[in-house]
């Protein structure tokens, strides 16, 4: 297998989740903010053109992180970070979606329509005046996220999951360009401390190529 690597929250999420499995895999780096991975060199790889994807033993190339963590699960089911049984599975699914479909992937909008905009505006559709408002949706959905944490340490209870890397991942990314999270949630919060205190956290801003 090949990783195609890349300095940005995708990969980084998918570099967590190997880290939290010990799973080591050969890996090139893709030059995101030069547009490497819009070039025809990667686009014949990917032609999604867009960072994490997983060249397989036998030439095939898979993109989406979600998708790549889900055939990794399989092939390595332990330690599981998705679920052993079917209702694990479900849940942590459920969890993911979640965060996936109404936090991560507005502050991966706002951040393309608004601090990204000069990279971004010769590569995809930009919507500027948009970006306020993805960012203040960010938030309201993190805020019901927080209402819905129960009492255990991870989204899913006492099992960290793949749903709690994505989640934290994203938050991080959100920091550093503009997005702050609300400190002041009384789940969100302290579980973001606990989840950057994971050696994985520190060691998954690290380029594996
Ligand atoms: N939904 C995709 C998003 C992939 C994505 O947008 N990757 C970014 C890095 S976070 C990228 O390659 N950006 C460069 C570009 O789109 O030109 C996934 O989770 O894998």
């Amino acid at each position: 297998m090949l990783l195609y690597d890349a300095k940005s929250p995708a990969p980084r999420c998918l570099r967590m989740f190997l880290l939290e499995k010990q799973l080591r895999i050969p890996a090139v780096k893709v030059d995101v903010m030069t547009g490497e991975n819009r070039a025809s060199k990667y686009l014949a790889i990917n032609p999604a053109g867009q960072t994490p994807a997983l060249r397989l033993d036998d030439g095939t190339v898979l993109s989406e992180a979600v998708a790549i963590a889900e055939y990794l699960e399989e092939r390595y089911p332990a330690p599981s970070l998705i679920g052993r049984t079917a209702e694990e599975r479900a849940h942590t699914r459920q969890w993911w979606r979640r965060v996936e479909l109404n936090v991560t992937e507005f502050i991966h909008n706002a951040y393309h329509y608004a601090e990204g905009l000069t990279r971004f505006t010769p590569r995809i559709p930009v919507v500027p005046e948009g970006a306020d408002g993805l960012k203040r949706v960010a938030q309201d959905r993190l805020r019901w996220l927080d209402g819905m944490f129960g009492d255990g340490p991870y989204l899913c209870g006492e099992r960290y999951t793949a749903a709690d890397i994505w989640l934290y991942v994203w938050l991080d990314f959100g920091n550093g360009v503009n997005q702050p999270f609300d400190r002041s949630l009384p789940k969100i919060a302290p579980w973001f401390e606990r989840m950057a205190g994971r050696p994985s956290a520190q060691a998954s801003k690290t380029l594996f190529a």
